[in-house]
């Protein structure tokens, strides 16, 4: 495989104007493609055409009717080049044969259950047909299927279905018409045997828009959910930034395999199921969560992503970190900010840091790539998404949205830069955005270092502030960004104090903007020593160091009126916790963490979703970027300890959350639930009956959330109860593919036993298949949130994880690459882990096939 480039980019000498695709679905798929194709402007007029194509079968290839020869083509594994003299305009016709009953990479054509799909995105649409598979190629399609009219009664393309009706032999046939134009990672096909929900929405112009759900038969029941925040986003998208829907009719269809969440195919979202079906018994709170930003997301690409797409893939983070910005702020709009932001930030933090840490650091806007799957990153989507909330945050929200309005108007039907994005808003702002640019193309994640300063008899106090980033592979050099801090200024009780703007480098009384390297406010005419609230609102992806005392901290948690500043402060609270236990018994840190959470147990509370939040201990995994050199099994003991802990200092309060855990839907349950959970969580660490019995019995609540929530709480505890509620949850939802996943992911997870051991025996259970779900639920669990059976220091961990990676090398390279990234992080492991770990790696290294895993474990040994 070669390195792409972004410096290499070349428009194409060819536009693809017109498509025209066939699919005769048989035990094979047939597929006639008609191309009308234009020499553009600027190419020479003996360019030769070049097209992308692999994994079929090449029946026929034809120019005006005529058939290519041999000797003016050349050809590789996955192109090739038509070197013949060309018209200016001229016809294409290629004929191939594709087997999706044996296409497991979920590429391209492939079967999931009672359906045939398509996945394009990022090159999929090149294992259908020989075409420019490039997504600055914008063209008009339309979409002829005909399949069985008993095993596919349902056949679905891109925009309009225009024609439909009988053919012979039992057959039938849709011909479909998607008036916008389009590059081809976001055609989309289906020919199934599906359940269908319809609805209607009426757009803020008074248009009627069809809207379908296409699901597995049987789970109808399981759409409402889906079909309301499809309902709800169109509204949000309306009010907020203009945008209103612009065919008559959009198609979301739920695949059972499917190897990321979901697919914004204009007019016809493929999803993966777990990201459409919902019920109170079988999904969690959190599901209905998942669902719901989605569902948005995928509709919020249908200005950013389809209606104005990427030039290049290196541009991605144009269309997914704009469009993570926006989902954050519907789900936030909806269902409130504090608890929205914190779990934003958490994500950020646990993943996006570590991969910035790490051999496959790369900038929001990457130089080069190998394979393009391999940059749908955290740091594409979720740093997108913080640059782009920045942006807003130094234009004001209101210019803000002008500006992506001018981006939308300027861009609309073509592919566009981030150059482009960022050109809009600067012509909207006046603003130059020189300096903001290094965000993108900046790898590293930034520290901010502040130290303050106290006059008590001159009554000043002074901020010094300095950033500085890591170098990265290949970028040792960094140079400062912009980062906007948000800050809050309190007193020893906990009342704001007001101290007034500074500009340039404090623009308002709550904003800092560290431009340089170095800075330094000093504020006259302070009375009281203040105590700074640093980063409100997480408003930019830095890791900030500030030497708060406990009492700060607590004062932090008790009064700051800002959600993400108070959980910030417990974090600390928590971490300097965690650490004393990791090196020796505990002392003033634990004791001021404890202190802490039993004042915040005595405050009042209306948002439950909130106390939740500030009660939840940090997640393994994100423990683990904090701990140099990785020892996990030394990690998860601390862990545990911490979790002891606070389960004996607040014994009391969380006795009474733990019982009051509500079945009914509504808002304010959803935060009883989650409190409940997380209270039971920490009781059951102390082993007392009373609580592992009533976690027995809630694990057969017909609410999901109470059930999982208690299984969860019950999962590390050798007890009787909890394999009596394991074994009953397994018999209860064996068919029940989503509800399965969860208990695979239990079992993969615990720390009971021997988790090696056990995880590979769920990899034999009779009830595993190796779908993309399944496969994470086990695999991605072990090696994220089980360290202590993943770090094991005889290295089994390790060597399990890389036998599946190369199992799965040859079938699913998509899925393969994604659990890789569990083996990449060899340099920061306690020894002996990390030459047991490197020694696995430089093994599999030959061994492995396909150029995803191969980029990825190629940097991690470089
Ligand atoms: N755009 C798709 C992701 C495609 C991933 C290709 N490997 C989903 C999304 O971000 O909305
Ligand atoms: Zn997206």
């Amino acid at each position: 495989a070669v390195e792409v480039f972004r410096k290499d980019y070349r428009a194409p000498d060819y536009a693809v104007e017109n498509v025209d695709l066939d699919f005769d679905v048989r035990d094979r798929t047939t597929v006639v493609s008609v191309l009308r194709i234009r020499r553009n402007g600027q190419a020479r007029a003996d360019a030769p055409l070049h097209l992308d194509g692999r994994g079929f079968e090449l029946l026929e290839l034809a120019i005006d009717g005529l058939a290519v020869a041999e000797a003016n083509v050349e050809r590789d594994d996955e192109r090739l080049l038509i070197k013949q003299a060309l018209p200016q305009a001229f016809s294409l016709r290629v004929v191939t044969r594709l087997d999706p009953d044996s296409n497991h990479s979920l590429e391209g054509l492939y079967r999931s259950g009672p359906m045939l799909c398509t996945q394009c995105e990022a090159r999929g649409f090149s294992r259908i047909t020989y075409f420019p598979d490039r997504p600055d190629v914008l063209s008009r399609f339309k979409v002829r299927i005909e399949a069985d009219a008993q095993r596919y009664p349902v056949l679905l393309s891109n925009g309009n279905r225009v024609e439909a009706g009988e053919a012979a032999d039992g057959r039938h046939y849709a011909i479909w018409e998607d008036p916008f134009l389009k590059p081809c990672y976001l055609f989309a096909l289906v020919a199934g045997d599906l359940g269908c929900v319809s609805d209607t929405y009426t757009t803020a112009s008074g248009r009627e828009v069809a809207l379908q759900f296409y699901v597995d038969k049987g789970n109808e029941g399981r759409v409402p959910h889906a079909l309301e925040s499809l309902k709800k986003a169109m509204r949000w998208d309306e009010q907020v930034y203009g945008l209103e829907y612009d065919l008559d009719i959009y198609m979301v269809v739920a695949a059972r395999e499917f190897n990321m969440g979901a697919m914004e195919n204009k007019g016809l979202n493929l999803f993966n199921a777990r990201f459409v079906l919902a019920s109170p018994d079988t999904a969690t709170d959190a599901d209905y969560e998942g669902i719901e930003s989605v569902i948005a997301h995928e509709y919020f690409h249908n200005w950013t992503g389809n209606r104005v797409t990427c030039r290049d893939w290196f541009q991605l983070s144009l269309k997914e970190g704009l469009t993570v910005f926006r989902d954050q702020n519907f789900s936030a709009d909806l269902n409130g900010a504090d608890v929205q932001r914190i779990g934003e930030v958490r994500q950020l933090r646990t993943l996006q840091f570590a991969e910035d840490a790490g051999p496959m650091a790369h900038p929001v806007r990457p130089d080069s790539y190998v394979e393009i799957n391999n940059f749908y990153t955290a740091t594409v989507y979720e740093k997108g998404a913080e640059i782009v909330r920045m942006l807003q945050t130094l234009l004001g929200r209101e210019t803000f949205i002008k500006g992506v309005q001018h981006y939308l108007r300027e861009h609309d039907g073509s592919a566009a830069t981030i150059e482009d994005f960022l050109a809009a808003h600067e012509a909207v702002s006046g603003r130059n955005l020189e300096g903001f640019r290094r965000w993108y193309s900046q790898a590293g994640t930034p520290t901010v270092g502040i130290d303050d300063e106290y006059h008590l008899l001159a009554h000043t106090y002074t901020l010094h502030l300095e950033q500085s980033t890591p170098a990265t592979p290949g970028a040792p050099d960094k140079k400062p960004v912009p980062i906007p801090i948000r800050v809050a200024f309190f007193d020893g009780e906990g009342q704001r104090i007001h101290l007034p703007a500074q500009p340039p480098l404090m623009p308002a009384p709550d904003l800092i903007l560290l431009e340089d390297a170095q800075a330094t406010i000093t504020f006259e005419d302070v009375k009281v020593r203040p105590t700074p609230s640093f980063l409100q609102g997480f408003s930019a992806p830095v890791r900030l160091q500030f030497g708060y005392s406990s009492d700060q901290l607590v004062n932090l948690l008790l009064h700051e009126s800002d959600g993400f500043a108070r959980w910030e402060a417990v974090q600390r609270l928590m971490l300097n916790a965690f650490f004393e236990l990791l090196s020796g018994p505990a002392g003033d840190d634990t004791q001021a963490l404890l202190k802490g959470l039993q004042l915040l147990a005595a405050q009042h509370f209306d948002d439950k979703a909130l106390l939740a939040e500030l009660l939840r201990m940090p997640s393994e995994s994100y423990l683990a970027g904090q701990l140099q050199p990785l020892d996990g099994e030394k990690l998860a003991a601390a862990r545990d300890a911490l979790r002891l802990r606070i389960a004996h200092a607040l014994t009391g309060p969380l006795s009474v959350w733990a019982t009051a855990a509500p079945e009914d839907q509504g808002a304010i349950n959803v935060g009883r639930r989650a409190l409940a959970g997380i209270a039971s969580g920490y009781l059951a660490a102390t082993r007392s009956t009373r609580i592992l019995d009533l976690c027995r019995d809630r694990a057969g609540s017909d609410n999901m959330t109470l059930s999982y929530g208690a299984l969860v709480a019950l999962n590390d505890i050798d007890c009787p109860q909890r394999e009596d509620a394991m074994a009953a949850f397994l018999s209860r939802w064996r068919h029940d593919a989503l509800v399965l996943d969860k208990w695979f992911a239990l079992q993969a997870g615990s720390a009971i036993g021997n988790g090696v051991e056990r995880t590979a025996e769920l990899l034999g259970h009779p009830d595993y298949v190796a779908s993309p779900n399944r496969i994470r639920s086990v695999l991605g669990t072990f090696w994220r949130e089980n360290l202590r059976a993943y770090h094991r220091a005889d290295g089994s961990g390790y060597r399990l994880l890389a036998e599946q990676v190369l199992k799965l090398d040859k079938s699913n390279p998509q899925i393969a690459s994604r659990l890789a990234d569990g083996l990449l992080g060899w340099r920061g492991l306690a020894a002996p882990r990390d030459e047991l770990l490197r020694a696995v790696l430089q093994r599999l290294v030959q061994q492995v096939a396909s150029p995803d895993v191969s980029e990825k474990i190629h940097k991690a040994l470089a």
